[in-house]
């Protein structure tokens, strides 16, 4: 096999969520979710819901494998819980059809940040209830779609879910406690565990969750992965790998949180809301696991430092921007880091096998009359694609990559303006064109692999040229 092909039956795809594509917010007896409430966006976003069959229809001209979805649960349970809405079953039921009719295999995604507001109301993710309405709504999508959906997810990316919404209070439902972000995260990892436990129990075929997994560094690692740290600096990546990734690696594959956490736990939340049992019912085995990478963690020590909020306990670290290429929302573009991060979770997890879930990028893409050239976002896409398959060549086990994501949309609080899809769509009309990335990738299904010979990354003043 060349560097350049994939193996076998590796799957290509793309992802994409519910709250940031469906739009028909009111329609069919859907609930409101904390993002409605919370985004200052009209969430039309890319009328998903009714245009569906063109958007599948879009994936199968593509060659796509496979389509990554979530549920927006207030759809199915308008309040949360107690009885479920038969016509927001039935979209996802039509929805499922037509992606299985395009030779496409559907992913789930139970949950993808749209907490229903009536729950939000009774508590939140703080209140340990909200575990236990999950479970309940996972086994009723089950039940409806189980019988064509072989592969669920429980939870897309619980950090982001858990501290930006709870403890930064970036995003929905905009609140700022350490204690319930600490919580929530707990809450967000049994209502995994339960979820798991009820699919499991209804006989789906595959359960994984998805993370947002970071490799830390500091910024001389950067350029250097080898370089030696300072204990000070050691014990700083240390600190917020614990709190980024391993706070929820751990708990799902070792049944256990990592030892230096509980302390900070502890302080910010105590540990009453962590009931005997739970770390149990967490540790579900996983037939994959999900991986979202976008960007590293870049960290140092810096003595005086005051904790990030969406860190609790971050005492001590300063956040560091690194005079890297970065993307229009300026997140720096490191794509070793993804060999890095499959390498890492592979020699430390041997038997679990990997699903690149999203990576992806925003970029100002250059509209024409005769295409969009996104050249920037190709090369993203392609120089991930090189470090995931020379990830692959040294045995990490990873089943294929999906990107994100299909369509511009609504980025959170980011609004319309931020474009990450392969396919450009004018939210004035609701037209979608695909763009030069969408093509490019349809060629890269095709060969299963990307093409012999580099392109050239734009230059600095190519790109001022353009
Ligand atoms: C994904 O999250 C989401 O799953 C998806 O819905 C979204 O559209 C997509 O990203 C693009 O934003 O936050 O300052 O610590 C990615 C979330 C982004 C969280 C990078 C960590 C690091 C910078 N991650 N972020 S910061």
């Amino acid at each position: 096999m060349s560097t350049a092909s994939f193996p076998e039956g590796f799957v290509w795809g793309v992802s994409t969520s519910a709250f940031q594509i469906e739009g028909a917010t009111s329609a069919d007896g859907r609930g409101p979710s904390i993002w409605d409430t919370f985004s200052a966006d009209r969430a039309e976003a890319c009328d998903h819901y009714h245009r569906y069959p063109e958007d599948v229809r879009l994936m199968k001209d593509l060659g796509m494998a496979a389509y990554r979805f979530s549920v927006s649960w207030g759809r199915v349970f308008p309040e949360g819980r107690g009885k479920p809405n038969q016509a927001g079953l039935d979209f996802y039921d039509r929805l499922v059809d037509e992606v299985l009719g395009a030779g496409i295999t559907p992913y789930a995604t139970l949950y993808h940040w749209d907490l229903p507001q009536a729950l939000e109301d009774l508590g939140g993710w703080p209140s340990r209830d909200t575990a236990y309405h999950f479970a309940d709504y996972a086994a009723a999508l089950h039940e409806k779609l189980g019988d064509r959906v072989d592969t669920w997810f429980t939870l897309n990316e619980p950090w982001v879910a858990a501290f930006l919404g709870y403890g930064s209070g970036i995003h929905a439902p905009g609140r700022t406690s350490a204690s319930d972000a600490f919580k929530s995260a707990h809450h967000m990892l049994l209502a995994h565990g339960l979820a798991t436990r009820a699919l499991r129990s209804a006989g789906a075929r595959q359960v994984g969750t998805v993370l947002n997994i970071s490799p830390v560094l500091t910024p001389a690692q950067v350029s250097d992965f080898t370089r030696e740290l300072s204990d000070e600096d050691a014990e700083v990546v240390a600190r917020i790998d614990a709190l980024a990734n391993r706070q929820f690696l751990e708990p799902m594959l070792r049944g256990a949180y990592p030892a230096e956490l509980l302390p900070i736990i502890e302080r910010s939340a105590g540990l009453g809301h962590v009931h005997d049992g739970d770390l149990e019912i967490i540790a579900q085995p996983l037939d994959l696991l999900g991986v979202n990478y976008y960007t590293p963690l870049v960290v140092q020590a810096q003595p005086s430092e005051p904790a990030d909020p969406a860190f609790p306990g971050s005492e001590g670290v300063l956040f560091c921007t690194i005079p890297t290429a970065v993307t229009a929302m300026g997140w720096p573009i490191v794509p070793d880091c993804l060999s890095l991060l499959l390498r890492r979770l592979s020699r430390e997890y041997p038997d679990l096998d990997l699903l690149i879930t999203e990576n992806g990028a925003d970029f100002v893409d250059v509209v024409t009359g005769n295409g969009i050239h996104d050249t920037d976002r190709i090369s993203f896409i392609e120089e991930h694609l090189r470090a995931l398959r020379a990830a692959v060549a040294d045995g990490a086990r990873v089943r294929g990559y999906l990107v994100w994501t299909l369509l511009d949309n609504l980025e959170w609080t980011d609004g319309y303006q931020r474009k990450f899809g392969i396919v450009h769509v004018d939210f004035a009309t609701q037209r979608r064109r695909l763009k030069d990335s969408a093509l490019w990738y349809r060629d890269v299904i095709r060969r299963n692999g990307l093409a012999e010979t580099r392109r050239k990354r734009p230059t600095l003043e190519t790109v001022a040229a353009r």
